[in-house]
């Protein structure tokens, strides 16, 4: 059992995220057994929950002639177009069926502001609205933050760079991650997060 300053962060274990789903990241249920496995032996377990309205800014369809994939300038900066996604009290939405979801402590939604997209479990896209997981981790006097879950090179990787950014100390089981690897980021986010001093395990 880890100690109670130490919480698992477990991003986003979501349908439409594993085979299947509207946004499908490649084997993102095999990490079912060994996340459920994991959650036991922690105090504090936190689920995200990506949980966007249909008229998200982040979704293709809702801009003309844009394709899924493709990137534009919101005003906070650069963002991704994807497919419509997780979707607001949708089946694509709800977690998968296997995850233990009775295990967590907290389920944190992030991603339901049409203007704003919300990678991280921290902060939304522009780096600067909270979403409150900091004041309540900090509440429960929480130090030490271990992330799995989908996607790797996206939600894990912006939640592991704010959680150190934050003060945490991060390790990140990548045996328990699946990535969507859009033109080589996951490379580039790997290397981003061992500069960062987070751990890399798995
Ligand atoms: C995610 C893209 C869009 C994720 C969420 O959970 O990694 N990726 N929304
Ligand atoms: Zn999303």
């Amino acid at each position: 059992m880890h100690p109670s300053s130490d919480a698992m962060i477990v991003i986003d274990v979501q349908n439409d995220f594993c085979p299947g789903g509207a946004l499908a990241v490649a084997e993102g249920d095999a990490i079912l057994p060994g996340i459920n496995a994991l959650m036991a032996e922690f105090s504090a377990v936190v689920l995200t929950q990506d949980w966007h309205p249909q008229d998200h800014s982040s979704f293709a369809a809702n801009h003309p002639g844009a394709d899924p994939f493709s990137q534009i300038q919101m005003g906070y900066g650069p963002q991704v177009l994807w497919p419509t996604h997780c979707v607001q009290g949708s089946t694509g939405a709800a977690f998968h069926p296997d995850l233990q979801v009775d295990r967590a402590d907290l389920i944190l939604r992030k991603g339901y502001r049409r203007a704003i997209d919300s990678y991280s479990a921290f902060f939304e896209n522009d780096r600067k609205t909270q979403t409150g997981l900091h004041g309540y981790l900090r509440d429960r006097g929480v130090s030490r933050l271990v992330l799995a879950g989908l996607a790797t090179d996206f939600c894990v990787a912006y939640s592991a760079l704010d959680a150190v950014r934050l003060g945490y100390a991060v390790t990140v089981r990548l045996d328990l991650c699946r990535a969507i690897d859009l033109d080589g980021s996951l490379t580039a986010m790997l290397a981003r997060l061992a500069v960062e001093g987070i751990g890399l395990e798995g």
